[in-house]
């Protein structure tokens, strides 16, 4: 049992006075490539991590949804058949007003969501208190999200006999996201939580929601990843990520497709000529990273992961330069793992803080630990944190 999964279940009892029926527990990701083209409809290929969220849980008869965790002191409780008048239609509203705390939202929209998806009436399913521990980082571009997401909608879908597959869980996870808490994400991070598979990442087309589990063949290749977080937090709901997916649309609506997924290459000189140039550079990095992610696909698939570094450093280049979401120390922390050898690296996640993602030989990581710890020192920020990240199982139950 893991430090946190032990939490979880103390925790449980510490509220409850009794053990937990069960418990359950999803991963963070990281995106080995693919960024902001989830909600384009277009490709992306994360994988899931070590770190989890796990979420201990009982039934209890009272028609209450109780959620307490190790990240806020204070348990919040809702009466099951309060969630409807809660969350329909709030987008956001409920955490905005203050009426449900933020981390809240996350668990108590999964519950909303679920019975929505299912027809489920609040009056057919029990209450429940669920306590959540966690060694995911939060606020590191690693998506802290949808592992509490997917742990939540793991524990209900058993509690309350839904029955739904790890697609379907994640539907509830983007839902309670968007809906819920008021986020305007894709889909990515909640696919690659539910459905991660070691040493593989999640190919998913995010248009058709067909996925493939991509072999990534790190161990057998002596390769590791490196995860560089940045320590400046980000978050997004708020500011630069709406922003983006603003211009996307507008970019597609300038365009005449319905979503930026529709255009190609060799679409990028009439982009040009037609919409003004910060729209178009917009549109450049989605197009051309949707073509990078499948090229990524394509290169472990016959040549192993050390044929992507080339892929993964022009990923970097267009979100610095065209999508305009990386940072100072970002672009330190990849420029310090380069400069040291690894074969590829690029920021992970929405951007605007958070971390990087290398691709190293396993006997480099201490080398890049080091080379972005002094490329930090040397511009005066604060200290990175760096560890290796392993493509870990999905969503699952543990006890
Ligand atoms: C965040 C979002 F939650 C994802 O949906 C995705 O858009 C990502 O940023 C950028 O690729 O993690």
């Amino acid at each position: 049992m893991t430090g946190a999964q032990r939490q979880a279940v103390a925790l449980f009892a510490e509220l409850t006075g009794h053990d937990a029926d069960g418990v359950w527990s999803a991963p963070g990701r990281a995106n080995l490539i693919g960024e902001h083209t989830d909600y384009n409809e277009g490709f992306v290929l994360p994988f899931a991590i070590e770190h989890r969220t796990y979420a201990a849980a009982g039934m209890r008869s009272d028609g209450t949804v109780r959620v307490v965790s190790t990240f806020d002191g204070e348990p919040f409780s809702l009466a099951v058949s309060a969630l409807a008048e809660t969350f329909d239609g709030a987008r956001g509203r409920a955490v905005a007003s203050g009426a449900v705390p933020e981390w809240a939202a996350y668990p108590l929209g999964i519950a909303w969501a679920a019975l929505a998806a299912t027809g489920r009436d609040a009056a057919d399913v029990p209450g429940v208190d669920i306590a959540f521990a966690s060694d995911v980082p939060v606020g590191a571009g690693l998506s802290s999200s949808a592992a509490i997401e997917g742990a939540a909608a793991s524990a209900l879908n058993d509690l309350w006999s839904l029955d739904l597959g790890g697609l379907a869980i994640a539907k509830l996870g983007r839902t309670a996201e968007n809906d819920a808490v008021g986020a305007p994400t894709g889909i990515m991070d909640q696919v690659s939580s539910t459905l991660g598979r070691v040493d593989a990442a999640t190919f998913l087309d995010c248009r058709t929601l067909e996925t493939a589990s991509v072999d990534l063949g790190l161990a057998r290749e002596g390769l590791a990843l490196v995860v560089i977080d940045t320590q400046v937090s980000h978050a997004h709901s708020t500011g630069g990520y709406r922003d983006r997916r603003a211009s996307c649309e507008k970019g597609a609506a300038g365009m005449g497709v319905p979503s930026l997924r529709d255009l190609t290459i060799v679409d990028l000189d009439r982009a040009e000529r037609v919409l003004d140039d910060v729209t178009f550079r917009r549109v450049r990095h989605i197009v051309t990273e949707n073509q990078r992610v499948l090229d990524t696909v394509e290169t472990l698939r016959t040549a192993g992961p050390r044929g992507v570094g080339g892929l993964l450093v022009a990923s970097h280049v267009s979100m610095r330069d065209d999508f305009e979401i990386s940072t100072a120390e970002l672009d330190a922390a990849i420029d310090a793992a380069l400069a040291v050898g690894a074969i590829g690296a690029r920021m992970t996640g929405g951007g605007f803080g958070g971390a990087a993602l290398a691709l190293v030989e396993t006997g480099r990581v201490d080398d890049v630990a080091e080379a972005a710890g002094r490329a930090f020192a040397a511009r005066g920020f604060a200290a990175p944190h760096t560890f290796t990240v392993t493509p870990s199982e999905g969503a699952r139950r543990d006890a």
